[in-house]
């Protein structure tokens, strides 16, 4: 997969270098290019962004710069550096605007995404992009505005710093046991059980003794049980669509 960053403080991305995205980078899975926005500039001050037509507080980022990043990001992607034009087989690269207006990204988005052939991020910062943009880009890109959560960032790189994890650690090859994807918070619905390890008896707390029972059948049971008390109390959100079929007996009655 290649991933392309557009942001004006592309050192805020560094922390892709580290770490299990980092590796995955040396390890050529994964071809990551973050790019500075004012490369992209023509002005001698290398100007951003101005005033929101309208007024209103803050200002807005000009369209131009972000044409141009995202022609040639599009354009290196394809392997069209030239800028021939698109030779007709090749998916539409996905571009990805964060954004606390945007739709809510989850674990299935990123399994969605990590799905394509290149995924470009655009970094707004101050008030956000001319809307302009995300217009025209829709004739090169699937546009596709996304938020974590309700709250507010400064701008989208902390957010794309999440995003990148969350998708790249679902590539092929990059988490080294695939099975660790399979029994965490969210791949089933569910808020994932709690897990402990030695020793046993730690400050007069005791590992529920089932875990040390060898009983297979009941340790999954328990498992499961402990995933669905969790997830009421914590994310009772989640249980409305959910399939309690799947559920230990005790906990589909409480449903
Ligand atoms: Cl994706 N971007 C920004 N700027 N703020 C956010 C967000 C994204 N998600 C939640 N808040």
């Amino acid at each position: 997969m290649r991933i392309d960053v557009v942001s004006i403080f592309p050192e805020y991305l560094a922390p892709l270098e580290l770490s299990l995205i980092g590796k995955a980078r040396q390890d050529g899975l994964l071809d990551l290019r973050v790019h500075d926005l004012r490369d992209f500039t023509t002005d001698r001050h290398r100007t951003v962004d101005d005033t929101p037509y309208g007024g209103g507080a803050g200002m807005v980022m000009k369209p131009e710069p972000w044409a141009q990043a995202l022609t040639a990001v599009a354009a290196e992607g394809s392997g069209d550096a030239a800028g021939a034009g698109d030779s007709g087989d090749a998916r539409k690269p996905v571009l990805i605007v964060p954004s606390p207006a945007g739709e809510r990204f989850t674990q299935a988005t990123a399994h969605q995404l990590a799905e394509e052939d290149q995924l470009v991020f655009a970094c707004g910062r101050y008030e956000g992009i001319d809307e302009r943009v995300l217009e025209w880009a829709a004739d090169h890109f699937t546009v596709r505005p996304m938020s974590l959560g309700d709250y507010v960032l400064n701008g989208g790189e902390v957010a794309v710093l999440a995003m990148v994890e969350a998708i790249g650690r679902l590539l092929p090859g990059v988490v080294g046991n695939p099975e660790s994807l399979v029994e965490e918070s969210h791949s089933d619905g569910l808020l994932e059980y709690p897990v402990y390890t030695k020793p046993s008896s730690w400050r007069d707390r005791d590992v529920p003794a089932v875990l040390l029972s060898g009983n297979h059948g009941k340790i999954a049971q328990w498992r499961r049980h402990e995933q669905y008390r969790r997830t009421a109390e914590r994310r009772p959100d989640l249980l409305a669509g959910f399939d309690a079929g799947t559920l230990p007996r005790a906990d589909r009655t409480a449903f």
